[in-house]
C-alpha cells in the first residue's frame, strides 16, 4: 500500500557517530552495528481509530532512529506493516455499523496526514495485512510443513473447519526475547490478544496463526489452511521476512509489543528459517500516558494528532513533546508540555532569524553525540536550548552559524523551522 510523502531530509557537514541502543532481549545498549544497508521492521497500526500522542511517539522514536543510521552512513530499508484484519478493527467496524475496509481505510488515511504533518520520514515497503496475505499464508503452512504448528477444530457452537496454533514446545528460543518468566507472560497475553484458555491447546501461550472462518467475518480461501484469516503475530513474522529477510538490524514498536507480540514473531521466524537470529535489536518505545494510564485506543483516554493539528497547534510543537522525553522512560502527557514545546519552538525561531549566530559546530557534534548515545533527545534538546540561549544573548559571531543549526533540526531531530 502507499506509503506517504517523504520529506525532504537536508545534507549536514560531517557524519553522525556509530548509533548504539538498548536492546531488549540482551537487556543491554549496545551497537547497532548494521552493514552498509541497515534493515527495520516497525509494528505499524491497527487501523481503528486515529493516531494518538503514544503512536506518534513511537514512530518519531524509529524515525530518528532511520535519520541516525543514515546521518552515520547506512542506508536503510525500512518496513512497516498495517494490521488492516483483526479482531479490533473487526469489533469496532461491527460497533459503528461500518464496513471495516472502510473505517480501515478512513483511519490508515488519517495516519498518514498524521506522519506528514510530524515529517516522519516514511518506510519503504508499507504493506498491509489483506495484500500480505499469499506471504502470510506461506508462512503458515510452512510452519504446519515443519511440525511447529497444529490443527484444532473449531468449537462445534461457533462453526466448522480448524484453527491453527503455533506448537510452542517446537519453538526452543520461546522466552528468549522478553526474558519474562510464565508468570509475567500470564499477567498479560489475555489481555493482548491471547487466548490461554482455548480448550485442546497445547501450551495456554500458544499462539493463534490462523483462525478458521466464523460467520460473519472476513475469510481468505486457501487449499491447505481452509477458509481463514491470520492470527496477529504471523503478519509481521511473514512480512519481515519477505520484505527484509532472516537477521534484521532492528524489530521495533511500543514496549507493549515486547511480550506476546516480539516473542512470538521472532519465534516463528526462527521456526521458519532454522536461524535464532529474527532481529539482532528489539528496540522498544516505553509508554505515553494520559489520566493515570496507558494511552490506549481501548481504554479511550486519548489525545490525538489530528485533534491537536485541528486545534491550530504547530506540528512541530507536537514533535517537541515527543523529543523532550527519552524513548527509553513511560511519561505522562498534560497540557503544559505542550506550552513549554511552544515556547521551545517560539526560542529556537527567535534565534534562528538573526543574521549572525553564535558558533554551532559543537552545537551539532553534541547532538550527533547524544543521538547515537540511544538516542537521548532531551540533550539533544539541551544542546540546541544552549545555542539559542547564546545567540539571544547577543553572541553574534557566526553567519553560517543558523542555517547550520536550521539543517541539524530538518535532518537529525525532524524539526522543520
Ligand atoms: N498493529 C499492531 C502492531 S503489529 C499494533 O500494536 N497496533 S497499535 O495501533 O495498537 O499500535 C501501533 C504502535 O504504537 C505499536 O508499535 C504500539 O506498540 C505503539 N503504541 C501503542 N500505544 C502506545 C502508547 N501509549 N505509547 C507508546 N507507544 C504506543
Ligand atoms: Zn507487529
Amino acid at each position: 500500500m502507499k506509503s506517504w510523502p517523504a520529506p525532504f531530509v537536508p545534507a549536514v557537514p560531517g557524519h553522525g557517530d556509530p548509533l548504539r541502543l538498548f536492546d531488549t532481549q540482551s537487556g543491554s545498549v549496545r551497537p547497532v552495528d548494521a552493514g552498509p544497508t541497515a534493515r527495520v521492521y516497525v509494528c505499524g497500526i491497527t487501523p481503528y481509530d486515529a493516531t494518538h500522542l503514544g503512536h506518534a511517539a513511537t514512530y518519531v522514536t524509529f524515525d530518528l532512529v532511520v535519520r541516525a543510521l543514515r546521518d552515520a552512513g547506512h542506508a536503510v530499508a525500512y518496513v512497516q506493516n498495517v494490521t488492516d484484519v483483526d479482531d479490533p478493527l473487526l469489533e469496532r467496524a461491527a460497533r459503528d455499523g461500518r464496513d471495516w475496509r472502510e473505517l480501515a481505510t478512513t483511519e490508515i488515511d488519517l495516519f498518514r496526514e498524521d506522519m506528514t504533518a510530524l515529517a516522519v520520514l516514511p518506510p519503504d515497503h508499507y504493506v498491509g495485512v489483506v495484500e500480505a496475505m499469499p506471504e502470510i499464508i506461506a508462512a503458515v503452512r510452512g510452519l504446519l510443513e515443519r511440525g511447529a504448528a497444529y490443527r484444532l477444530p473449531v468449537p462445534a457452537a461457533e462453526g466448522s473447519g480448524e484453527d491453527v496454533y503455533l506448537d510452542l514446545a517446537a519453538t526452543p528460543d520461546f522466552g528468549s526475547v522478553s526474558g519474562w518468566t510464565r508468570e509475567q507472560m500470564d499477567a498479560v497475553f489475555a489481555d493482548r490478544g491471547g487466548d490461554p484458555d482455548r480448550e485442546g491447546k497445547r501450551d495456554r501461550f500458544d499462539p493463534l496463526l490462523w483462525r478458521a472462518s466464523r460467520a460473519g467475518e472476513p475469510c481468505w480461501d486457501d487449499a491447505v489452511l481452509g477458509a481463514g484469516r491470520p492470527g496477529w503475530h504471523v503478519e509481521c513474522t511473514a512480512i519481515a521476512l519477505d520484505r527484509l529477510g532472516g537477521g534484521i538490524d532492528v524489530q521495533g514498536g511500543g514496549s507493549d509489543l515486547v511480550f506476546p507480540h516480539h516473542e512470538m514473531s521472532a519465534v516463528q521466524a526462527n521456526a521458519l528459517t532454522g536461524d535464532h537470529v529474527f532481529a539482532r535489536h528489539y528496540v522498544h518505545q516505553a509508554m505515553v500516558g494520559y489520566h493515570g494510564e496507558k494511552m490506549s485506543k481501548s481504554k479511550g483516554n486519548l489525545v490525538l494528532v489530528s485533534t491537536l493539528r485541528a486545534d491550530g497547534v504547530d506540528p512541530m510543537a507536537i514533535r517537541l513533546v515527543l523529543l523532550a522525553h527519552s524513548y527509553r522512560n513511560d511519561w505522562e502527557y498534560t497540557d503544559d508540555l505542550l506550552t513549554a514545546a511552544e515556547a521551545r519552538l517560539a526560542r529556537w525561531r527567535e534565534a534562528l532569524s538573526v543574521n549572525a549566530a553564535a558558533a554551532a559546530d559543537t552545537t551539532v557534534a553534541e547532538v550527533r553525540a547524544a543521538l547515537a548515545a540511544d538516542l537521548d533527545t532531551p540533550r539533544a534538546i539541551a544542546a540546541v536550548d544552549a545555542w539559542a540561549e547564546r545567540t539571544l544573548a547577543g553572541e553574534w559571531t557566526d553567519p553560517g552559524a543558523p542555517g547550520l543549526v536550521a539543517r541539524t533540526l530538518d535532518a537529525l531531530l525532524g524539526v522543520r523551522l
